[in-house]
């Protein structure tokens, strides 16, 4: 199987970290963003929005982060999706997407859509779903990280790199979640993109 990804992409960095997890031999496959490689027609022909990540394996091509994460989970071990408690990782990991990773991404690339204009309803109304969910609870589904915490703690993290802090509950979370190994190695393999990207901004206001 073939990971194409971008460690900078937070979606990537979910199929990311369920790989990591596994230490299955997935071969990974960073693709040239700068050099248009989303818009390959080979890359095309696989991810047809031209979107990352695409997981390559014996039964097709699979886009969709979630998918991805589901596809590896049914091929065992479970890792991410905690027996019981599937429902609860499923719907924190549609919230994190939808509500959070969806925003920050737009917040990232400076964009001036609908997006944008809405995060400063929707972040603090996320990470109250998240808070409420995580009260008496390490993570989203229990002592264990799960799929309910991968989207929500991968955009929080790249939310106060951006300046946007998250409440307090919050952010003792995200330090749980990046204490798990596969969490860190993928923040560090994001960061020098990361630092690059934020540094240039940075110095480009002076
Ligand atoms: N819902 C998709 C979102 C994938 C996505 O938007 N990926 C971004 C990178 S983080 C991308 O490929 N963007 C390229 C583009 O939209 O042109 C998923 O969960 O995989």
């Amino acid at each position: 199987m073939k990971l194409h990804y971008h460690p900078l992409s937070p979606y990537s960095r979910k199929a990311l970290v369920a790989i990591l997890m596994r230490g299955e031999a997935i071969e990974l496959c960073e693709i040239a963003i700068g050099q248009g490689g989303l818009s390959q027609p080979e890359f095309l022909a696989l991810s047809p929005f031209g979107k990352m990540p695409m997981l390559q394996t014996d039964d097709g091509p699979i886009i969709e982060s979630t998918s991805i994460i589901e596809y590896l989970e049914e091929r065992g071990p479970a890792l991410l999706l905690p027996a019981g408690a599937e429902r609860t990782a499923r719907h924190f990991d549609r919230l994190g997407d939808h509500y959070l990773m969806a925003p920050m991404a737009e917040l990232f690339w400076q964009t001036e859509s609908e997006l944008v204009k809405l995060a400063p309803q929707w972040l603090p109304a996320a990470w109250q779903l998240f808070a409420t969910q995580l009260a008496g609870r390490d993570f989203v589904c229990g002592k264990a990280f799960s799929l309910g915490d991968l989207s929500g703690a991968i955009a929080t993290d790249y939310l106060q790199r951006l300046g946007w802090q998250p409440p307090p509950a919050i952010e003792a979370w995200r330090q749980r979640c990046f204490a798990v190994p596969a969490m860190a190695q993928s923040l560090d393999m994001a960061l020098p993109y990361v630092r690059r990207i934020l540094g240039e901004r940075a110095s480009e206001l002076g």
